[in-house]
């Protein structure tokens, strides 16, 4: 996956509240162009991998029960500038530290049902797309 790609997934929380419309409306109009969209749903196993990386977290858990408990969607998404820029799009991580005009600020439940993901990194922007899309 080249640089200018980030990696996105709309979480079960927003699915289930029929905001993936809404949400894909704000990926487009910030700029993004979408080039891989599938819906689908997590097993716990595919969940625990996907977040390896936070399994001495204490939320660790609950997070890989709720990204299993409905489907998901799960987009490569292309821009310049495309991991900085999508972070500064979806927010802050805890919703209540959201800026107005964000996705989560507007869509976020929780801090833990904050509606979407945004990889952090050009890497795992490639690691992470490739584990839904394969080698794009
Ligand atoms: P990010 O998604 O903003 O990059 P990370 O720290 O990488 O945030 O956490 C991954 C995901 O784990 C978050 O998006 C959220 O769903 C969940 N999470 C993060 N911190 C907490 C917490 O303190 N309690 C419950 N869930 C959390």
């Amino acid at each position: 996956m080249a640089t200018n790609r980030t990696f996105t997934m709309i979480k079960p929380d927003a699915v289930q509240e029929n905001h993936i419309g809404g949400i894909l409306s704000m990926i487009e109009a910030g700029g993004f162009r979408i080039v891989e969209l599938q819906k689908l749903n997590l097993s716990a196993e595919r969940a625990g991998q996907f977040y390896a990386v936070h399994a001495e977290r204490p939320f660790y858990n609950d997070l890989v029960k709720y990204m299993s408990s409905g489907p998901i969607v799960a987009a490569i998404l292309e821009k310049e500038n495309a991991v900085a820029d999508f972070r500064t799009l979806i927010g802050a991580t805890n919703p209540a530290n959201a800026e107005d005009g964000t996705i989560r600020k507007k869509y976020a439940k929780s801090i833990e049902a904050n509606a979407v993901h945004g990889s952090d990194s050009d890497e795992n922007a490639q690691i992470e797309g490739e584990f839904y899309f394969g080698n794009k």
